[in-house]
């Protein structure tokens, strides 16, 4: 049976094309800096978003049409969705899905029927994948829909929704290990806190460290050796969350004994909540070596929430790119569309409009920003620009080999430094747009 009779297999038809069920510019097959498109991205659906979103708000119930899905949250309703899932995914062409365990699965009235329920749904997702070569990019556990995760999971008061969190992320891994899942993501749901009068923060985090050393310790003993991601994001749903930005979360790894364990899931919207544009996130993580993949969407600058928009916007996903080029690609990681469509966007045909775009959005942002690497315009600059460090005193400092009195003496030898030089901001803001 086809869910989207109308929609046939999304192909690359070139730039020309004004068919919105084409790719212009997403094109497999095609490479850049030696990689194919579809090595390079490694495009992953959103399970959650995709088929569980509802488009409900604070004001409203949702408002999706989705014909096969009856409404409930029953096993054979998530049975019917896992082939409306690889119907969606084959037909757009990603080589990859991501999935919380509670979007898969329906969760039951005690863990042992809500582990029952995964096992099954596991069961058809690893039938689906094998049919259609679609893989699992990550898996992740809802730690945080669940009332008893009101205070938190792992950085919970109440020891025992530690360990309900633990047994669900256990199994969560055990699943992603069985699908082949190439990474496990940790998203701090409801890690964070609203109010210092109430919370010991210290404690909580020496808890969410611990959760994770176990978490890493039990990949270790089943043999699953996909790479753990954090999922950095400042607010939402607490007030603080812990694990706020890539500084944040770098620091947390480190200061934890977790630095060799686990690498960082950046998200566009994350980002943007925490004060910085994604390419500064990207880049704090790359230059740490802990960029690991990414949440593709964005945000709306007027609105002051996750509202996880697909990405449209060619200086985003060029500047995306940009950095993701330099590291050489995300792999194993990749480029999940962790975005949904609008409210008012409730046709089934929406969901492709959405992900075509996205996946265009990406694939040019690629080539526009390996044009701009080949000609080498920034790279260029800003190695010219620390220039002064490559040589003469620079060096010196550079090499650990002069410290402040070996700085005093020259400075007062040589009186004034050398001039400075204009940053030139302007000129390569339009130096960018010469490739756009
Ligand atoms: C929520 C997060 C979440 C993670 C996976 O804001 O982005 O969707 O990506 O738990
Ligand atoms: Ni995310
Ligand atoms: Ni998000």
């Amino acid at each position: 049976m086809a869910y989207f009779p109308d929609v046939p297999k999304i192909a690359y038809e070139g730039p020309q094309s004004k068919n919105p069920l084409a790719f212009r510019y997403y094109n497999p097959d095609e490479q850049i800096e030696g990689r194919s498109m579809r090595d390079l991205f490694r495009f992953a659906v959103a399970y959650w978003h995709t088929f569980r979103g509802t488009g409900s708000d604070p004001f409203g119930p949702g408002t999706m049409s989705r014909p096969w899905d009856d409404g409930s949250d029953s096993v054979d309703n998530a049975l019917k969705r896992v082939e409306v899932a690889f119907e969606f995914i084959e037909k757009l062409g990603a080589p990859f899905y991501c999935f919380h365990d509670r979007d898969v699965a329906p969760e039951g009235r005690t863990l042992a029927e809500s582990n029952k329920n995964f096992d099954v749904i596991a069961k058809s997702l690893k039938e689906h994948q094998q049919k259609s070569g679609i893989k699992l990019l990550w898996g992740t556990a809802n730690l945080f829909s669940n009332p008893r995760f009101m205070h938190g999971a792992a950085t919970s008061c109440n020891a025992d929704v530690f360990a309900y969190a633990a047994a669900q992320v256990k199994k969560a891994i055990e699943v992603t290990h069985e699908l082949g899942g190439e990474n496990y993501v940790f998203w701090g749901g409801r890690e964070g806190y609203q109010n210092l009068y109430n919370t010991d923060m210290k404690r909580e985090l020496d808890h969410l460290a611990k959760f994770m050393h176990m978490a890493v310790d039990h990949a270790k003993k089943i043999g699953f050796t996909g790479q753990f991601l954090f999922e950095p994001k400042p607010k939402e749903p607490t007030k603080h969350q812990y694990d706020f930005d890539a500084a944040a979360c770098c620091n947390f790894l480190r200061g934890y004994g977790l630095w060799d364990h686990v690498k960082l899931n950046i998200e566009t919207n994350h980002a943007t909540l925490a004060g910085h544009t994604m390419m500064h996130e990207l880049a704090y993580s790359s230059i740490q070596g802990k960029l690991g993949s990414i949440d593709a969407n964005t945000g709306d600058l007027l609105l002051g929430w996750d509202t996880d928009q697909f990405p449209t916007d060619i200086y985003l996903t060029t500047q995306c790119m940009l950095v993701i080029l330099e590291q050489g690609g995300l792999q194993p990681g990749g480029v999940n569309f962790d975005a949904k469509v609008r409210r008012e966007s409730f046709e089934p045909i929406d969901l492709f409009h959405a992900h075509v775009g996205a996946m265009d959005a990406f694939a040019r942002g690629a080539k526009i920003a390996a044009a701009i690497r080949k000609d080498g315009v920034l790279k260029k600059f800003v190695q010219d620009r620390y220039s002064s460090y490559d040589s003469g005193i620079g060096q010196k400092i550079e090499e650990g080999t002069v410290g402040f009195a070996e700085l005093e003496a020259y400075m007062l030898e040589k009186g004034e430094i050398s001039p400075n030089k204009s940053g030139r901001q302007e000129y390569l803001e339009n130096v960018v747009n010469l490739y756009l």
